[in-house]
């Protein structure tokens, strides 16, 4: 094949030439329609793009399927691939490629042998930045680079690999992909300065196999609807170093913070929609925790810091007596001072047991609480049995996609899974516990949930069994959450009234200056 033509062709160059591509180009000629739609049929056969019902490792399904790093193992779709990818970008003028680790390699690699293109590499490792080259290869300042990249989604890997070459003084303008998931990266890479070339659209590959009856038409129709309703927003790491150091072009705007009423436009679950009205109404971000002894003690602190609040938030497991009526008088309480009922129970059973613990035993939680939330440990079935309950009593169900105790389990990819799983069930999840989802890998998720965040105190500090306090301004602020949760902050004081007081001042005053920021 031509590749192997290519390899002898420039074997003897030792030195890369900083003549520009289309001068170097071996005597491949793109491809042809036909021989596209057969790279595609064939990325399909050996199942690098798969469309259909999968499981995801989070657990959650998905109608599309793609994993390029199989196609190592076939050289002639590599061989093929390189060709295809090389077609997109042969009229640009550069001087060397650039590969992102790892899947992209080889594909570099290939064009490189394929048609003379002289290769830089990334090193991926983020401790040897400083000990060693974070780019390794022959090149100088001021050549221009080209970036090469298996699949886009949201564009955070290219932007990753952009930082160092630029640092390297290379110019980065053009990145060629072998498929586009159509998922808002070619937006993203625009912001920075980057034109993405890429070889399919994950759409147009859907039209190949659909023509060749590979696809039906409803499934064609689910993996469209899937693509429009998983739009990605750039991490915020990827989105800084862009900004960083994205030539001239003003920096990427971080989106404006969505006012709470603007979200309640947003919001896909009626408790959410409700939440956000509410605080919007009473100019409150305040959540109490009523961890208090008794039944009574509790009904009581919901009297007193009922006009500050927007959600009361309970531990009824706590009281050694609980009661239809105490739930009664809790609702008429909630009504009459309006803010809602949030009974922090945890849930992390089978999907068939949560069911029997939400609706049934002593305390019915699903009869009087607005709110309820759920660990997403056993999978996503635990959401399918607390929302057969709650979804038709109008409830809704927060995620604990992070926790503010020491050593919290919950971090890193189990709460990209917790966001993830939010999003494919927002007519019944209605946003998170969360710590800091400002620092989100795919960022804090869709503006319609709520992050509501304990551990919160008005200074810094934490107690001797692992809790950790943030201040409402960090949590509001940098932290990118929506509601404080305080407890012994409120009720410990000697006058719970005014520290709720005080502590809805603070959280307002921080939501306030985060939409002005
Ligand atoms: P504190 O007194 O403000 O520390 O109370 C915090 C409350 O929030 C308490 O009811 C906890 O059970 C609850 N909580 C928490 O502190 N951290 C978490 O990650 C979760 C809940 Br989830």
């Amino acid at each position: 094949m031509g590749l192997f033509s290519g390899l002898k062709k420039n074997k003897g160059d030792a030195q890369p030439s900083t003549s520009s591509v289309a001068a170097r180009a071996t005597t491949k000629e793109p491809m042809t329609q036909e021989e596209i739609e057969e790279l595609c049929l064939e990325l399909n056969k050996i199942g690098a793009v798969k469309f259909g019902e999968f499981k995801l490792k989070s657990g959650l399904m998905s109608p599309v399927y793609v994993d390029l790093r199989v196609i190592v193992s076939y050289p002639l779709v590599l061989e093929q691939v390189s060709r295809m990818m090389y077609s997109r970008v042969k009229d640009l003028q550069f001087d060397i490629m650039c590969g992102v680790p790892y899947t992209a390699l080889p594909i570099a690699t290939c064009m490189s042998l394929g048609f003379g293109l002289p290769m830089v590499m990334r090193r991926k490792e983020v401790k040897d930045y400083g000990t060693k080259k974070a780019i390794e290869g022959a090149y100088s300042p001021g050549q221009s680079c080209l970036i090469v990249e298996d699949l886009v989604t949201s564009g955070a890997s290219v932007l990753e690999t952009l930082d160092p070459l630029q640092k390297e003084q290379l110019k980065v303008t053009d990145v060629v992909v072998l498929i586009d998931r159509e998922q808002g990266g070619e937006a993203h890479l625009q912001k920075n300065g980057l034109k993405l070339h890429a070889a399919f659209k994950l759409s147009a590959m859907l039209d190949v196999l659909q023509k060749h009856n590979l696809v039906d038409e409803a499934l064609a129709g689910k993996v469209r609807a899937f693509i429009a309703e998983n739009q990605t927003q750039l991490p915020a790491a990827a989105a800084a170093a862009g900004a960083a150091t994205a030539a001239a072009a003003a920096p990427p705007a971080q989106p404006k913070r969505l006012s709470y009423e603007e979200r309640a436009g947003l919001a896909k679950n009626s408790v959410a929609k409700q939440c956000f009205e509410l605080m919007a109404r009473k100019r409150t971000n305040l959540a109490v925790a009523a961890d208090v002894a008794t039944a009574d003690e509790m009904l009581a602190l919901a009297e007193q810091t009922g006009p500050h609040i927007c959600v009361f938030k309970t531990h009824v497991d706590i009281f050694d007596r609980w009661d239809d009526s105490i739930a009664a008088k809790l609702q008429e309480i909630a009504s009459r001072h309006d803010f809602l009922i949030f009974e922090d129970r945890k849930f992390a059973d089978i999907g068939n047991t949560v069911v029997s613990q939400y609706a049934g035993g002593i305390y019915k939680i699903a009869d009087w609480s607005h709110i309820t939330n759920a660990h997403l440990v056993p999978g996503p079935g635990i959401i399918d049995g607390l929302k057969q309950v709650g979804l038709p009593k109008g409830r809704g169900c927060l995620l604990l996609a992070e926790m503010s105790s020491r050593g919290t389990l919950a971090a890193g990819s189990y709460t990209e899974a917790v966001a993830a799983a939010a999003a494919q069930h927002e007519d019944f999840v209605m946003g998170f516990i969360s710590v800091n989802p400002a620092a989100w890998k795919g960022g804090p998720g869709s503006p319609g949930l709520i992050h509501m965040t304990p551990g919160v105190q008005l200074a810094e500090g934490g107690d001797a069994l692992g809790q950790q306090y943030n201040t409402p301004a960090s949590v509001i602020g940098a932290r990118g959450s929506d509601v404080i949760i305080v407890g012994r902050g409120v009720i410990k004081a000697a006058d719970p009234a005014a520290a709720a007081a005080e502590y809805k001042e603070a959280g307002w005053a921080a939501y306030e200056a985060s939409l002005a920021a």
